[in-house]
């Protein structure tokens, strides 16, 4: 990977803040946009903007194929068996919502239990929370052990005959764990449960194969990726899509609307109410066409020495602490030092343009598991470089000394 070439398609990183060279240690909140996807965006709303599915005009139509293109594009990308079960939302918060919604008036019952895990982001947590009080069912936690790794022995004493549905984090946003969501899912489906991955932090490093980890659903973020915000994805099995009522109403899900009866469109349309951000979807696909193009493999390559030197540099700390240590991690590294609150380091580290993130990572469950008030977490995109973790070190350096 010629990184320095890289760095050249995103012009954000070639600035200065408070005199100093940014350096962008935030990917996991979102990533920088490389030119192709933000000029494809202007090139769209110049070139081919109008309403899709709805016009009998050239633009309509043009702009409907290019967003069905970017639709069979998401597809391949996950290796999803079609594009009928892709549906463009606007990121994994609301592809959860969605599915926390119409799963559970679908299958929920009274007394029915849902599995999450302790390293969930509060975007998996939440939406279940609600729906359960509603529908009068129960969480059930699998929990983490000391390095961050799901205890599977407790995962599978979690089921029971009311168990109706899993919903895990493929990568956790704080621990950078890669689950094993293969065997989670295994174990759902010989207890007859369909299991859902968020793949909000995992969709940006790795190749994703949904068939093969036998995902019932799979969500994710298109502005986590290198593509632009309000756009997102979710994935699901045919039988289950097509068994959950709509989520909203309106516009382009319904077949046929009387006063009396309404009958729903065919998937995905079914699950995509109103105007879908259309620019945005076919600027997804063009970050994946990015991604592609330097290559997942190379990606993951790159981010793991990152990864390694990283580990290796800052485990020189005195006083230094991991949040996260597990054998499979993938794009953060959480820490703390001595006893310094992690938001004073995170606002000195800026001072010298470092971008990193502090506090809980809408993780509050997981900061009670530690029982820390939140960590500093430092994320990786493809664009970091080993001098920039050179960087944070020496920033470190200058900035703990005045902490302690
Ligand atoms: N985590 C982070 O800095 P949205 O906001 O819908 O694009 O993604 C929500 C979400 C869901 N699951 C996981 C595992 C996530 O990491 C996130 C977003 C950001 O860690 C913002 S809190």
């Amino acid at each position: 990977m010629d990184i320095e070439k890289i760095r050249q398609d995103f012009p954000i990183l070639g600035q200065t803040v408070y005199n100093k060279p940014l350096v962008y240690l935030d990917n996991a909140a979102t990533t920088q946009k490389p030119r192709v996807v933000v000029d494809s965006m202007q090139e769209l709303y110049y070139t081919v903007n109008a309403n899709v599915h709805r016009g009998v005009h050239y633009l309509s139509a043009r702009a409907t194929e290019m967003l069905e293109q970017a639709r069979e594009r998401v597809a391949s990308f996950i290796g999803s068996e079609s594009a009928q079960n892709i549906i463009f939302t606007r990121g994994t918060t609301e592809s959860l919502n969605l599915i926390a919604s119409s799963f559970t008036k679908a299958f929920v019952k009274p007394g029915s239990q849902i599995i999450v895990s302790a390293m969930e982001h509060h975007s998996n947590i939440v939406p279940w929370q609600l729906e359960a009080v509603r529908a009068g069912a129960e969480l059930k936690v699998i929990p983490v052990d000391e390095n961050g790794n799901l205890l599977l022995d407790e995962y599978k004493k979690l089921f029971t005959d009311k168990t109706v549905l899993v919903s895990v984090t493929h990568v956790s946003n704080v621990l950078g764990t890669v689950n094993p969501v293969a065997e989670l899912a295994q174990i759902a489906h010989s207890h007859n449960v369909p299991i859902v991955i968020d793949g909000a932090q995992s969709t940006p490093h790795m190749k994703i194969d949904v068939r093969a980890i036998d995902a019932d659903f799979f969500v994710f973020s298109g502005h986590k990726m290198y593509g632009p915000t309000g756009i997102g994805v979710l994935y699901g099995k045919r039988e289950l899509l097509e068994a959950m009522p709509p989520y909203q109403g309106g516009g382009e899900m319904i077949k046929h609307v009387s006063f009396e009866k309404t009958t729903y469109n065919e998937l995905p349309y079914k699950f995509e109410a109103g105007t879908p951000d259309y620019i945005a979807a076919i600027a997804l696909a063009r970050a994946i066409d990015y991604m592609d193009g330097i290559g997942i493999d190379a990606i993951e390559q790159h981010e793991r020495e990152l990864m390694q030197y990283a580990m290796q540099r800052l485990s020189a700390i005195k006083d230094i602490r991991f949040i996260g240590n597990a054998a499979h991690r993938s794009g953060v590294i959480s820490f703390l030092v001595g006893n310094i609150h992690p938001t004073d380091m995170g606002v000195l580290l800026d001072r010298l343009g470092i971008a990193v993130r502090t506090g809980h990572h809408c993780a509050e469950p997981l900061m009670n598991r530690y029982g820390i008030p939140g960590t500093l977490r430092i994320s990786f995109g493809l664009y970091n470089t080993i001098q920039e973790i050179d960087s944070l070190i020496a920033a470190l350096d200058r900035v703990i000394p005045m902490l302690s």
